[in-house]
């Protein structure tokens, strides 16, 4: 994976200990997570908890996000969400995520519709508009 290597010599020269590997700032900057998901994401890499993601780790992070199974990814969506690592997610690690993201601008999207009807599903943007479709053509 020489195109992993390279990122991840890249953001091991920003680090403030690049002998330790990528710092949280540097792993944080890369990422563009938005809210506590950029933290999940750093805690998640860092198996051995050394502050630092290693050479071995970050191969090991990317590998399971671009090159693994649907489980693999799945697991490691999982070990995102699941804050208290007990295994289970429960109410609080959801809302823990949600509270922290920014909120979505819905009117920004409507500007950007042209065209949609020659989109996949005719440009129906939500299953509720889709369920409203099927209802009139009874
Ligand atoms: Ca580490």
């Amino acid at each position: 994976m020489p195109y992993f290597k390279d990122i991840f010599k890249d953001l091991q020269e920003r680090s403030d200990n690049p002998d330790k590997g990528i710092n949280k700032i540097s792993l944080l900057d890369y990422a563009q997570l938005p809210g506590v998901l950029g933290d999940r994401f750093f805690v998640v890499l860092d198996s051995d908890k050394s502050g630092y993601i290693d050479q071995r780790e970050f191969l090991t992070g990317l590998f399971r996000i671009f090159c693994s199974s649907f489980d693999d990814k799945a697991d490691f969506v999982f070990e995102i969400y699941d804050f208290d690592n007990d295994g289970f997610i429960t109410k609080n690690d959801i809302q823990t995520i949600l509270s922290s993201l920014p909120v979505i601008n819905f009117s920004k999207n409507a500007e950007n519709t042209e065209g949609k009807y020659t989109q996949e599903g005719g440009g129906l943007d939500n299953f509720e508009q889709r369920v409203e479709t099927m209802d009139e053509m009874h």
